[in-house]
């Protein structure tokens, strides 16, 4: 019997939390679950009514758990599979959803499948579910020339073998190979397993690089990513995703969000169109690739607001009636964003430029999703040394640029404030020592700007980045004007006005925004009418100008 889908996601909003970083609860310097319980009130006083949780499950931790070894347990450091269900449960108590991280392109290379594989290469039961070739010259060569995410070569050895196995991300992360039946069987268990536990979802890990073209050849040479036509969006990914959901994800009341990697347009409509049973919606990079080139963040450059619009107008067009859209501005693997997008860290400008960020990205239609720290405006840390960084991407890339000075050369100084440990610094819970995120010290450092970024002064004033989310978010949920409407640029040319109107039937939510640090006079701004305005970061208004990051927020019944 097929469950009904109620759509919730559409109502949505959701807060992502990266477990190691949010609340230690018993003083071991990494968070955990007992301490994300602890914190269910200060999400239910945010509004937040679904939450993402990176992964917990056993793990050797190279890539902070996105390594997993254990698909149906929890880590250890994180507390207990009772504790994960009272967590649940606790969620569910207070109206908050949950949604898990399905890691399965990859598993950790501490999994017993990879493990058993390792122990006889050649007669493993296991060899056929990873990707395991021959390599050249009598195995003194990898198979192919392929490069990975993490900036190394896409094969690593069998010990005592001429076999090589594929790993697009580290080398504890070997590649599941997809083409194998019993391989989808365990996904599908897996799924069946957290759903029937109670579990509303799963955000899917680089779920685009599941398939990969068989031939295994040699791909045109490059600086990164070498083979990224064969292993990105492949010949049979949207074949095993509908496998998925209409054997195991259509039969309860769930939703998926995809982690896609140099998707187009015309690769979401696909993944995401309802009649197509895939996914619900997918997270793509156009809004955090407008300030680099490529799509690779450490070719920085200089933030235009233009560039962000235009990735606006092409994607809530693109999906309106068609599928749905996702809204997101950080996430676990990007820097902050107060400091980026044209917002600015200063004390004078930090909160109310991230309040003008947030009303332009959270109107429109789609999911919005806040990451941990974003509400009360945490920043990058501003790494200067590599003995400050934890992270596997980091020191892998940071290896490359030690060797190719080319390389080094065209990253220049972006390596540091791309590193993606400046979004997973300690939670800022309040200004002691370790920022109220534990009693000791940390596994990676607190900010020391918690000493006035804290969730408690957050809470103490009233006219914090924290309560204006919390203002935009019970706008927000059951908006029927933002939910069905359609998003229309007003200004699309405008160097840092950002101003968009979302319509519906005959009403229509208006959203202005300046983002500059100078007054901007325009004569479209004084067609709305302060009789009509639901939220602003700015008390007084001029009738035809925008202030330093001003932001308001208007409605037509
Ligand atoms: O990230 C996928 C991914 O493509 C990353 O390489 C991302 O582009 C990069 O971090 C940006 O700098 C997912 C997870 O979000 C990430 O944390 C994992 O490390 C990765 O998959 C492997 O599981």
């Amino acid at each position: 019997m097929e469950t009904k889908k109620t759509n919730w996601y559409k109502d949505a909003v959701i807060y992502q939390i990266y477990p190691r970083s949010f609340k230690d609860s018993n003083d071991d310097g990494f968070g955990d679950i007992p301490g994300i319980i602890s914190k269910l009130d200060y999400l239910k006083e945010l509004g937040v009514n679904c939450v993402w949780l990176s992964p917990v499950y056993p793990s050797p931790q190279e890539d902070n758990g996105y390594d997993i070894s254990d698909y149906y347990n929890i880590y250890d450091k994180f507390g207990t599979l009772d504790d994960f269900k009272l967590m649940l449960n606790e969620m569910h108590k207070r109206g908050i959803r949950l949604i898990m991280d399905l890691v399965v392109n990859h598993t950790s290379s501490e999994h017993t499948y990879f493990k058993d594989l390792l122990k006889d290469p050649e007669h493993s039961k296991y060899r056929d579910y990873y990707i395991v070739r021959k390599g050249k010259k009598n195995g003194k060569k990898p198979p192919n020339n392929w490069s990975g995410f993490f900036g190394e070569k896409a094969w690593e050895r069998l010990p005592n073998s001429d076999l090589y196995y594929l790993h697009l991300f580290a080398k504890g992360q070997p590649d599941l190979n997809w083409e194998n039946p019993k391989v989808r069987e365990e996904v599908k268990n897996i799924l069946r397993y957290w759903f029937d536990m109670g579990v509303d979802g799963f955000r899917c890990d680089v779920i685009t690089l599941i398939s990969k073209k068989q031939d295994f050849k040699n791909r045109f040479p490059g600086i990164a990513l070498v083979g990224k036509d064969a292993y990105i969006n492949g010949p049979r990914l949207h074949e095993f995703l509908h496998e998925l959901n209409k054997e195991v994800i259509s039969k309860y009341d769930v939703m998926t969000v995809g982690e896609t990697v140099l998707s187009s347009i015309e690769d979401a409509k696909l993944l995401v169109a309802p009649s197509r049973e895939e996914l619900t919606m997918i997270f793509n990079f156009d809004n955090t690739d407008t300030d680099n080139y490529l799509g690779v963040k450490y070719l920085e450059r200089k933030f235009d607001l233009r560039r962000l619009k235009k990735v606006y107008r092409r994607w809530q067009a693109a999906l309106h009636n068609n599928g749905w859209n996702s809204l997101f501005i950080e996430n676990h693997d990007q820097r902050r964003s107060t400091g980026r997008f044209g917002t600015d860290e200063s004390d004078t400008y930090r909160e109310l430029s991230a309040k003008c960020l947030a009303s332009a990205y959270f109107l429109m239609q789609g999911t919005p999703f806040i990451y941990e720290g974003q509400e009360i405006g945490m920043t990058n840390y501003h790494f200067t040394s590599p003995d400050q960084i934890e992270d596997v991407e980091f020191h892998n890339i940071y290896n490359v640029t030690r060797k190719n000075k080319f390389i080094k050369f065209i990253i220049g100084n972006h390596l540091f404030e791309n590193s993606r440990d400046n979004a997973r610094t300690p939670m800022q819970w309040d200004n002691s020592k370790y920022a109220g995120f534990s009693n000791v010290s940390p596994w990676l450092a607190v900010n020391p700007n918690k000493d006035k970024i804290n969730a408690e002064d957050s809470l103490a004033r009233e006219d914090s980045l924290f309560h204006y989310y919390q203002k935009l978010i019970s706008f927000r949920v059951g908006n029927e004007i933002i939910k069905n409407g359609r998003f229309n640029d007003v200004l699309p040319h405008h160097k840092y006005l950002f101003i968009y109107e979302m319509t519906y039937e005959n009403k229509k939510v208006v959203v202005m925004t300046n983002f500059s640090k100078k007054t901007i006079k325009h004569k479209l701004i004084s067609k709305y009418n302060d009789s009509n305005l639901v939220l602003s970061n700015y008390s007084e208004h001029d009738e035809s100008s925008l202030k330093p990051y001003e932001a308001r927020i208007y409605e037509y019944n």
